[in-house]
């Protein structure tokens, strides 16, 4: 009879220490295992570790178990085995795909650029006779690829010369061409690595900067999943105080993947939280911070100048690795006139050409590296997490004639 009685204390206390557990584990759900960002950016967060959230409820039951002192059988039976809870066992931390060969991977992205630009000249240049209207219209395909009007004369002189020295010209031969000609045109040897490399004492900083909507906050945030995916710690700037949607935006991003997000007051002073931002990355010892900035006009010099106060202000802790200017491609030639203003305020010295996936204007990689004189580094091609690619020249100019 005892017995009976003590195996029903027992049964209620396990199954109050398991609904606990559970009741426990859906409140801690919605929190994330990046610490939380709070808006005065006081005090460094903790970094989290993989499994901190699974241990603490499992070491609960236990004790709960060992206090009722059991007669016979090993303490804990009941819950040595916690029963399955979803999302419990799994960190919540995302882990971004690896970032080597990405850009083939996307290739099927760039079908429209595809079509508009390499089987169009492939197809003109297979014809019988090359007089001068074909050329012409080879002239007009890349022009309307936004390849630009010097590097289009450029390249249909150099083609025009080759195919008549070849005299025989199969498709093989053509495709083999025009590939050479356009990789010339990209810039097969432009070093485009993102300078993200920390020196002692100081982390790898780079701002991003551009006009509103074209892509900085998500290639901010695809560029944290790439490098926390190569095993980087990395801190966010939310160096847009414009709307708070934005610093969320950015957050959640980082939240995602583990990067810890340094945010200050809507309507503050973006400066001030680019500075911050860097010396929190500083103080935790991360190896790059990232710094987001408000999207601006490259016509209201007020906001430019403003952009020009947040690089110097960041400077006053150590020279910037990096300034990527985002330019959306299916802008085309207007990018230009972007890229030009703000290389004037802010030294470009990447380019991410967003939206690649959604335009036939492919060329426009090589105008607006003519432009600033600086290499495309990044290309976003959708806005999937992990839709952000280096720029593989060779991989590009393939992905442009297909095979
Ligand atoms: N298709 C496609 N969409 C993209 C790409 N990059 C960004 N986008 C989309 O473009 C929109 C704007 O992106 P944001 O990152 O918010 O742009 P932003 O430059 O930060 O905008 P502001 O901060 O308002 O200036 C979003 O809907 C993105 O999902 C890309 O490579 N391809
Ligand atoms: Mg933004």
């Amino acid at each position: 009879m005892d017995i009976l009685i003590l195996a029903l204390v027992i049964a209620v206390v396990v199954l109050g220490a398991i609904g606990g557990l559970v009741i426990g584990s859906r409140r801690k759900k919605p929190q994330p295992p990046a610490p939380p960002t709070t808006p005065d950016i006081t005090a460094p967060p903790a970094e989290p570790h993989v499994g901190d959230e699974a241990e603490t409820p499992r070491d609960e039951p236990r004790r709960t178990i060992e206090e009722v002192d059991l007669p016979g059988g090993p303490a804990g039976v009941a819950v040595e085995e916690p029963p399955a809870v979803p999302g419990l066992e799994a960190p919540e931390i995302e882990i971004p795909e690896p970032t080597a060969g990405r850009l083939v991977r996307l290739r099927a992205r760039l079908s429209r650029s595809q079509n508009a630009l390499g089987k169009g000249l492939l197809t003109l240049l297979s014809r019988e006779h090359l007089d001068e209207d074909t050329w012409e219209e080879v002239e007009d395909t890349l022009l309307t690829a936004d390849v630009g009007v010097q590097p289009t004369q450029e390249l249909v002189e150099r083609l025009r010369e080759r195919v008549k020295v070849l005299g025989t010209r199969t498709p093989q031969e053509l495709r083999g061409l025009l590939r050479e000609e356009l990789l010339t045109l990209v810039g097969a040897d432009l070093d485009r690595t993102v300078k993200t490399e920390p020196a002692p004492g100081k982390p790898g900083i780079v701002m991003v900067v551009g006009v509103n909507g074209t892509g900085k906050t998500t290639t901010t945030g695809k560029l944290a999943r790439v490098l926390v995916a190569d095993g980087r710690s990395v801190v966010l700037g939310a160096a847009d105080t414009f709307r708070a949607a934005a610093a969320d935006q950015l957050q959640t991003w980082g939240e995602r993947v583990g990067a810890y997000t340094v945010r200050g007051p809507e309507g503050g002073d973006p400066a001030s939280v680019a500075f911050d931002a860097v010396k929190e990355g500083k103080e935790m010892g991360a190896d790059v911070v990232l710094i987001d900035t408000a999207g601006r006009l490259h016509t209201k010099t007020g906001l430019m100048d403003e952009l020009g106060k947040v690089k110097r202000v960041v400077e006053k802790h150590a020279p910037l690795d990096e300034v990527l200017l985002v330019l959306d491609a299916t802008t085309g030639q207007n990018g230009l006139v972007q890229a030009r203003v703000f290389a004037e305020v802010v030294d470009i010295t990447g380019i991410v050409l967003t939206k690649l996936d959604g335009t036939a204007k492919g060329g426009i990689v090589v105008a607006v590296q003519r432009e600033l004189d600086v290499p495309v580094k990044l290309v976003g091609l959708g806005e999937g997490a992990d839709d952000l690619a280096p720029f593989e020249p060779e991989a590009f100019v393939d992905a442009l004639i297909g095979d």
